[in-house]
């Protein structure tokens, strides 16, 4: 090899380690961060985290970023819970009445009519209780980052509406998994069937329950209202949606980027709600032009006084007595 040859050689695979370099780099620096969420790409709360993710990467120049596996792509939000206590998955939304095993805390957030309606869940959630709630996941392994609206939560049924609580008796009726929500069936007097709310379609239409409960979008999304077309508006819980990372993951970030996580997260839940204030009204108008028939529940009263026992066995600690009291004096 000539000298100059030589040179060449080296200057040439400098240039192109170089180029390597310059185009790898970003790549190698740059994270997107997966989170889990069982509901379908247009669905407010995947649509929510992606807009996150889009704030996320907009302010650290593409180096941090948000892929948002929809669908239940990554499994039932169990299955997710454990992923993130492990640090196999970084983020997740969900709804509290999955942590309520994990995270006591979230259980308040769950009780029959506990909010007085969506301004004073939104307040509460907002504010020292919401925080402290958040942070109460720590221990846990979860970092809480944000809550997103879930409306109110009202039962459909297969066969009849329900019209009163004499309604409710002998019914199977599919819930989240959790205890709660068992807790609350019983106090209406049906019976709680845990499931998964992937399972939950092919349940109502096989007979397996008699009927499910959830808010509009939800209920519409998952076509629910083909298989069960009586929706009564008990309206019984507001169970909010909660942003989740994952604090094995978490410890091994920067503050700096910790706090720009935190604030689009936060940064986030407007637009959030935004989507689901819109999207609450249309999936309402998507089952009744669907054939759901929509029943009012004449004395809300007798279901609201049923489920006062869930109280005093669910929220039993000194700790969750006072989150419940710092909820209903919120004004
Ligand atoms: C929805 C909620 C989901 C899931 C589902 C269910 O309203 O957004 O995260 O909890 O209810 O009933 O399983």
């Amino acid at each position: 090899m000539t000298g100059l040859f030589r040179s060449l050689t080296v200057a040439a695979a400098a240039l192109t380690f170089g180029a390597t370099i310059a185009l790898t780099a970003p790549a190698a620096l740059a994270r997107d961060f997966r989170s889990a969420d069982i509901h379908p790409a247009d669905y407010p709360t995947v649509e929510a985290v992606k807009q996150m993710g889009k704030a996320l990467s907009e302010q650290t120049n593409g180096k941090l970023g948000i892929r948002v596996f929809a669908s239940g792509a990554l499994g039932t939000e169990k299955d997710t819970i454990e992923q993130l206590r492990l640090g196999g998955l970084d983020m997740m939304r969900i709804n509290v009445g999955a942590l309520n095993s994990v995270v006591p805390e979230t259980i308040v957030t769950v009780l029959p009519f506990i909010f007085r309606d969506t301004k004073h869940m939104r307040t509460v959630l907002d504010g020292p209780v919401g925080d402290d709630i958040l942070k109460s996941m720590e221990n846990q392994g979860l970092i809480g980052l944000a809550f997103y609206d879930s409306g109110a939560r009202s039962f459909y049924t297969v066969k009849k509406p329900i019209t009163s609580l004499a309604d409710f008796k002998g019914l199977k009726i599919r819930v989240q998994p959790s205890e709660l929500f068992v807790g609350m069936m019983t106090a209406l007097g049906a019976n709680a069937t845990p499931m998964p709310y992937g399972e939950v379609y092919t349940a109502l239409k096989t007979g397996i329950v008699d009927g499910a409960e959830n808010n509009w979008p939800s209920y519409e999304s998952s076509r629910h209202f083909e298989a069960a077309k009586y929706y009564s508006l008990t309206e019984h819980s507001l169970a909010p949606e909660v942003v989740v990372f994952s604090k094995v993951v978490w410890d091994k970030l920067s503050k700096d980027d910790q706090a720009l996580i935190r604030k689009a997260a936060k940064d986030s839940v407007p637009f959030m709600r935004k989507l689901w204030d819109e999207r609450e009204i249309k999936s309402r108008k998507m089952v009744e032009d669907g054939g759901a028939q929509i029943t009012q529940i004449a004395n809300k009263q007798e279901l609201i006084d049923a489920m006062k026992p869930v109280y005093a066995k669910f929220a039993d600690t000194p700790a969750l007595q006072s989150l419940v009291t710092r909820i209903q004096d919120t004004k």
